[in-house]
């Protein structure tokens, strides 16, 4: 049916009257059936995947800890103010659409590519990328290969239900490069096939390159090759038609991106907050204006992402500096690089 507001906007348009105070009004938080059934379990489920260091795993004690950890335990700050909440499903590369579509998990957090098809005919929204990456290679520093050119007659170690299968076998067609997969769906097996010798090199991401290589026991006998064969932007996804839920889990990204932007920490924020001459940080933080409410939640939902999990770069920098990663193309655009947020107003 439609709504009061709806047929007031219809008919304003038809005579050209504009209504700015009407337009401003909160929206009520509804429709969204993913929304409202994490709100009334209380507890936000989040795949993520098996183990990569950096970016999901759990620690000795059984934390969950890394990069696409962190952006799920936002989405609860944003629900709950409570990082807590939420229970972290372990998925492999070839599970992880069936565990959304399903419904087993509310949001998939793990190094997934936004591509055509998985964004239309799988049946999902991305929520942003938070992640620019790109495929490479990785061989043993003693094969002495120097280039991904050299990898003619190779026999490579690459995961199913990937990007990473797909390009290679299109890289390989251009590059004129023969080449034989290992083909293995656990992670674990798949890089112990490779520390073994059983495939001449690995492929995936190379933020995944990174991650395996950093957890080997002398990440020195690993070479990262220079070759990157793909654009991979990964970022979190939801299922298509819960605009909603899509919504809150874009603008957590970007809350955390235009924090970074002003400068705003988890350090900081409480005295961010109190500051006078900065309009479109007290709209962030929620001292001012309804962006939570618009999005379902409380003002001061960005205000307590970053003081409980942080802005962009500290979570990059937490989670991801220690692997050996660098900012490159996922520094604001600030500073050259890709990451850009629209205007939390
Ligand atoms: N970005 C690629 C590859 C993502 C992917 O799943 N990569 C593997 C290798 S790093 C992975 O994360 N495996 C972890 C797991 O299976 O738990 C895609 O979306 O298809």
């Amino acid at each position: 049916m439609m709504s009061l507001r709806q047929f007031m906007m219809g008919a304003i348009g038809a005579v050209g009257i504009a209504l700015p105070a009407l337009a401003q009004t909160p929206a009520p938080a509804t429709g969204s059936p993913t929304f409202d059934a994490v709100k009334a379990r209380g507890t936000l489920v989040c795949g993520v995947n098996t183990g990569l260091a950096g970016f999901a795993q759990p620690d000795s004690r059984g934390e969950w800890k890394g990069f696409d950890v962190d952006f799920c335990r936002a989405v609860a700050v944003a629900m709950f103010n409570d990082p807590t909440k939420v229970r972290f499903v372990p998925t492999t590369a070839q599970s992880r659409f069936t565990a959304l579509q399903s419904g087993e998990v509310d949001i998939l957090s793990r190094n997934t590519t936004w591509t055509l098809s998985r964004d239309t005919s799988l049946g999902f929204d991305f929520g942003g990328i938070t992640f620019y990456d790109g495929q490479g290679f990785m061989v043993k520093a003693s094969s002495g290969v120097k280039s991904a050119k050299e990898l003619d007659g190779a026999t490579i170690c690459v995961q199913p239900g990937t990007t990473t299968e797909q390009n290679l076998t299109d890289w390989a067609r251009s590059a004129n490069i023969k080449f034989t997969p290992v083909v293995i769906e656990r992670l674990e097996e798949l890089v112990s096939a490779y520390v073994s010798g059983r495939c001449d090199a690995y492929t995936t991401d190379t933020s995944g390159l990174a991650a395996t290589r950093s957890a080997q026991p002398n990440p020195a006998e690993h070479v990262i090759l220079p070759e990157v064969i793909s654009k991979e932007p990964l970022g979190p996804l939801v299922r298509h038609g819960d605009q909603r839920w899509a919504d809150l889990v874009r603008w957590v990204h970007f809350s955390m991106v235009s924090a970074e932007e002003f400068g705003i920490t988890s350090q900081n924020v409480d005295q961010a907050k109190a500051s006078d001459n900065r309009p479109d940080v007290q709209r962030l933080l929620g001292r001012n204006g309804d962006l939570g409410q618009m999005l379902g939640v409380s003002n001061d939902w960005a205000a307590n992402i970053i003081k409980k999990v942080g802005n962009y770069g500290e979570v990059f920098d937490r989670n991801l500096t220690p692997i050996g990663l660098q900012r490159g193309p996922n520094a604001l655009w600030t500073k050259g690089g890709l990451q850009y947020a629209p205007p939390a107003r």
